[in-house]
């Protein structure tokens, strides 16, 4: 299908132009197309084809060691006033980028292709769904890119001739210097352009930089939101089905909890789950006042470390599929299929990620801690049917959670839509390998959105409130959640995976007003009678230590959060100040009150 669309087409040439690609390639979405793509990386020796019994059509290849998470010191959001990019984002002047891009970018492509690949983030035909193109001298990126997102013919489609609405993307690889890289958006021109990374949400653009920076801040203004949540379908015995989304920071359990496979009990009782999304959500008013989800993303980029049979047996169900990317993995040679820890079967011999021979007996990890797999949604058993339902499906419950090894308990529930919102804004979690920096330092990540709020994160919170403040709004009720709070040793209390499926039918039972709760300075919190832990090997002070808040450390959290409010500046909304006033005075009442420094919930 050939695009009929000037605005586009005068744009592709303004950008060849300037990058001097030796020619111009437009993307089709086809079968043999990306059959010609992905043998041309084979022919490079970028890609190796892996074992095509274990995982047919499929493919192993590292990125540069330099470039093997998004980097947000790198990140920056092009606003023309530096306060609409607000404090939790790096700023310049668009006219300042633009020019600096320019001179960095002229003639990058000399000597090789660019590829035009049109996409659409969300299903076909959704009046949700939007276009973006991505001009990229990148077959990887290309590749991916008709995984992730819905390419090609498809979105060409969804795009009228005289249309002007859609996300001009520029992407080059230019020599992977880690000194000039820059992931770049300008949100007021729907404009993207990124340099010098070929890595997951710095390169595939559809995912961050659209799907949650751009369209952040066009939800903003449009009055609906773009999310950092996974989409989750669970069916009671009763054939009642609920969606529920949950927003945790970046490699902290969206992709296992969405295709969670509930323990033999819950399923011999008649319980399924179902995945609609892993990473990114977009949510609307419906005409019934309810918030409809619907995920904009086509495929899964999901961390390989700790993924397995054990832990999530329809992710492994979805590889085996096929038409799967591996990145940073480690590939073991004997077998010719990728390996990670969390694997059964350690390769006697293999290739690490940096592409080296690995020694087994080294004690090395040979899979980086970011290496991902990049996999069709369509593929997953647990996929549910309405994964592509143009309305989206309907939300009853929106659950927040980080890892946090002390302080949060297994579950909480707010008191209502601002409560609900200033525990958002108030998440922190432990910092992952997803980002560069330092792993395991408590950062700041609220709603799991701060590296991607496209705006000024005060204008984000006020967005979440007066969202709540809709006329006829029908709202999901709010939870948080802890898979990672850890005893003295340092070990997981809470053995996570399936079993977070029963704190998903406390939630559930909370929304039908039918499961119990004890009143806390921080919210209702499950006690051990109201959850279901049959079956679990857990002992009362387990259990007790999951389900407390300890006042103590509340109090002390109380300053961070203080902190944090502050940095936000005069745009942190009243209403959220007001809330904290009324955790401290809560938890001081408590700390006055109670002969112990911990409230005990399970007793
Ligand atoms: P992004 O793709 O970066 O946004 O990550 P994500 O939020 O989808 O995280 P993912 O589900 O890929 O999980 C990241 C890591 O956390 C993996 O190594 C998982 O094995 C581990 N993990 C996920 N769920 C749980 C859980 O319930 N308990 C424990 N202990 N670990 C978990
Ligand atoms: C994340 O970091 O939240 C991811 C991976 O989902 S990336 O696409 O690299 O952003
Ligand atoms: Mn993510």
């Amino acid at each position: 299908m050939e695009c009929k669309n000037e605005n586009v087409k005068s744009w592709v040439n303004e950008v060849a132009k300037k990058l001097t690609p030796d020619s111009i390639v437009w993307i089709d979405g086809s079968e043999s197309e990306n059959k010609k793509l992905s043998q041309g990386l084979v022919d490079d020796g970028i890609f190796i084809k892996v074992n095509e019994k274990e995982y047919p059509n499929s493919y192993w290849c590292v990125s540069n060691s330099n470039d093997v998470a998004r980097v947000e010191d790198k990140t920056f959001i092009c606003s023309r006033l530096k306060g609409d990019a607000g404090p939790t984002n790096n700023w310049v002047d668009p006219k300042e980028m633009y020019t600096k891009l320019d001179s960095l970018m002229a003639a990058c492509m000399k000597g090789r292709k660019m590829y035009v690949v049109p996409y659409l983030m969300g299903p076909d035909g959704s009046p949700f769904s939007k276009v973006g193109f991505e001009l990229t001298d990148s077959p990887y990126v290309v590749v991916n890119m008709r995984v992730m997102a819905r390419i090609g013919d498809v979105a060409l489609k969804n795009l009228s001739d005289k249309s002007n609405d859609f996300v001009r993307g520029v992407h080059s690889v230019g020599k992977i210097d880690p000194a000039n890289r820059y992931i770049c958006h300008f949100p007021e021109d729907n404009t993207i352009i990124s340099f010098n990374s070929n890595y997951g949400g710095n390169a595939l653009q559809g995912k961050k930089c659209f799907a949650l920076r751009i369209a952040s801040s066009l939800a903003k203004k449009e009055g609906w939101l773009a999310e950092h949540m996974l989409i989750l379908g669970i069916t009671n015995p009763k054939g009642e089905k609920q969606y529920v989304c949950a927003a945790f920071p970046s490699a902290c359990g969206k992709t296992n909890l969405a295709m969670l496979v509930p323990p033999v009990e819950y399923q011999k009782a008649g319980w399924k789950v179902e995945t609609v999304g892993d990473d990114i959500a977009w949510l609307n008013f419906g005409d019934d006042g309810q918030l409809y989800a619907i995920n904009p993303e086509n495929g899964f980029f999901g961390v390989a470390p700790g993924t397995s049979d054990a832990t999530n047996p329809n992710a492994m169900a979805t590889l085996r599929g096929g038409n799967t990317i591996f990145t940073n993995t480690a590939l073991d040679l004997d077998t010719k299929t990728p390996w990670w820890k969390g694997l059964p079967n350690m390769p006697k011999k293999a290739k690490d990620w940096l592409n080296n021979e690995w020694d087994p007996e080294s004690g090395t990890e040979p899979a980086h801690p970011n290496s991902r797999f990049t996999t069709p949604a369509a593929q997953c058993p647990s996929i549910s049917s309405e994964w592509q339902a143009p309305k989206g499906v309907p939300i009853s419950a929106i659950i927040f959670g980080g890892r946090r090894a002390r302080l949060a308990p297994l579950a909480y529930e707010s008191k209502n839509w601002q409560h609900g919102t200033f525990i958002g804004m108030t998440m922190a979690s432990e910092r992952t390998a997803a980002a560069a920096g330092k792993v395991g330092e408590l950062t700041r990540d609220p709603m799991a959105m701060r590296p991607f709020i496209g705006y000024h994160a005060g204008d984000y919170f006020k967005h979440w409130l007066d969202v709540g403040k809709k006329a006829g709004a029908k709202l999901p009720k709010i939870f948080h959640v802890n898979w990672f709070r850890t005893d003295d040793d340092g070990k997981f209390l809470w053995p996570g995976f399936g079993d977070n499926m029963r704190v998903l039918e406390w939630i559930l039972g909370r929304v039908d007003g039918k499961a119990g709760s004890i009143d806390s300075p921080i919210g209702a919190l499950p006690r051990a009678q109201d959850l279901n832990l049959k079956g679990l090997k857990l002992n009362d002070s387990q259990t007790s230590q999951l389900l407390s808040v300890n006042i103590a450390d509340w109090i002390e959290e109380l300053t961070s959060q203080d902190e944090f409010m502050k940095s936000i500046g005069d745009k942190m909304p009243k209403e959220l100040w007001d809330e904290h006033s009324g955790l401290k005075e809560r938890l001081l009442g408590k700390h006055k009150a109670a002969d112990t420094m911990t409230q005990n919930a399970a007793v």
